[in-house]
């Protein structure tokens, strides 16, 4: 017996070795380029501050750029794919058609000038690139700064049919936003602190329009919505507005990476009901006070989060390759 006990756990051992790379998640390090491109932090840093001196939208734009492209079969630059004839790609799926061009623009500036250096040439994945970038705005725009994981390799695939159900809703509660996080490896907890990049950035009018003239038929104002807040959103937000417009999701620091997200959500001026729920929901609740009163403890936890979101589903040996266009598969 126990000698059987015995070949079962080598046999079961071994098997987990086996299974393990395919199983577990790549091996993610911050030293991934020290041989290939030990300067590649930098070269990314400076592409992406001189894109940031151009233009705000910088901030924004990549950090929910790095989140669709997690989201949708791993982090894996698939979202940069530009469609090509009949093939069309992520980002053509209507659920980005809000991604504002300036996150695409400073990948593919980044990977030039990672590029433009004769040993780097060809060596560093626009995945890795994205996750780079991502770090940096944060830190451009105040936020917190942190060592990023590396060794991604870039997606072979991308296709607007396998953004379907991938990405959250603005209209979702607490249970759907958590299936559709845990689904990605990522807590509640996690979410709660993702969803604190909502500090920054821009929405367009249609994406909330229901909470301030069609909520229900007995009130067609949200009722968790702050009441100012909801006359200044139907003055900036009338109805049939031009969908081009677009408002600050942060109405008070749109501009900082900080913890006035969960600030506001006290006062009722979450946006979307999937940020509103986050204190309307007593199980988010006590996270949402604690950061709201600590932006170090929601610096933290970000960071966590962040990395975690980094590493889903991240594409290693013959599942990926190293782009020498970023928005065209080679
Ligand atoms: C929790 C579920 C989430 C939902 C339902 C959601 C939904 C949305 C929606 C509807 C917009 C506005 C798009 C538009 O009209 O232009 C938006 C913007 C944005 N989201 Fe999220 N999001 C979520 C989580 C996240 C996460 C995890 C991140 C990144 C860590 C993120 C980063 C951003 C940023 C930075 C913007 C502003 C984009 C810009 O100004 O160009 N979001 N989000
Ligand atoms: C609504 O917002 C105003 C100011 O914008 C604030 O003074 C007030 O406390 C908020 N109301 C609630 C219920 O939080
Ligand atoms: C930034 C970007 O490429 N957005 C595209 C998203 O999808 C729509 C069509 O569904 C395109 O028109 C946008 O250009």
């Amino acid at each position: 017996m126990a000698r059987f006990i015995h070949v079962l756990l080598v046999l079961s051992l071994s098997l987990s070795f086996c299974l393990l790379p395919e199983t577990a998640s790549a091996q993610l390090r911050p030293n991934y380029y020290a041989n290939t491109c030990p300067n590649v932090e930098s070269i990314v840093r400076n592409a992406v501050t001189t894109k940031f001196r151009q233009t705000f939208v910088t901030v924004p734009a990549t950090i929910r750029l790095f989140f669709h492209d997690c989201f949708v079969q791993g982090c894996d630059a698939s979202v940069i794919i530009q469609s090509t004839g009949s093939n069309k790609a992520e980002k053509d799926h209507p659920d980005n058609l809000s991604l504002a061009g300036d996150g695409f623009d400073t990948v593919i500036k980044a990977k030039q000038a990672v590029d433009a250096v004769p040993r780097c040439r060809n060596k560093v994945s626009c995945a890795d690139i994205l996750a780079m970038a991502t770090r940096d705005v944060i830190a451009l725009s105040g936020g917190p700064s942190y060592a990023v994981e590396l060794g991604r390799l870039d997606g072979l695939s991308s296709t607007a049919a396998s953004v379907n159900g991938k990405l959250p809703q603005p209209s979702f509660n607490l249970n759907q936003l958590n299936s559709l996080f845990a689904a990605n490896g990522l807590t509640q907890t996690d979410m709660i602190a993702l969803s604190g990049a909502h500090t920054l950035g821009f929405s367009h009018c249609t994406k909330f329009s229901n909470r301030i003239y069609s909520f229900s038929r007995q009130n067609p104002v949200d009722p968790t919505l702050n009441r100012t807040y909801a006359t200044q959103l139907q003055q900036m937000c009338p109805r049939n507005v031009d969908p081009r417009i677009a408002i600050n999701m942060d109405p008070n620091t749109p501009r900082q990476f900080d913890n006035v997200y969960f600030k506001n959500l006290q006062q009722g001026k979450g946006l979307f009901t999937s940020d509103q729920v986050l204190f309307t929901d007593g199980r988010s609740k006590p996270l949402v006070n604690a950061w709201a009163t600590s932006s170090q403890a929601f610096n933290n936890a970000f960071v966590t989060a962040i990395t975690k979101l980094g590493r889903v589903g991240v594409k290693t040996g013959k599942n990926g390759n190293i782009r020498t266009r970023c928005d065209a598969f080679n």
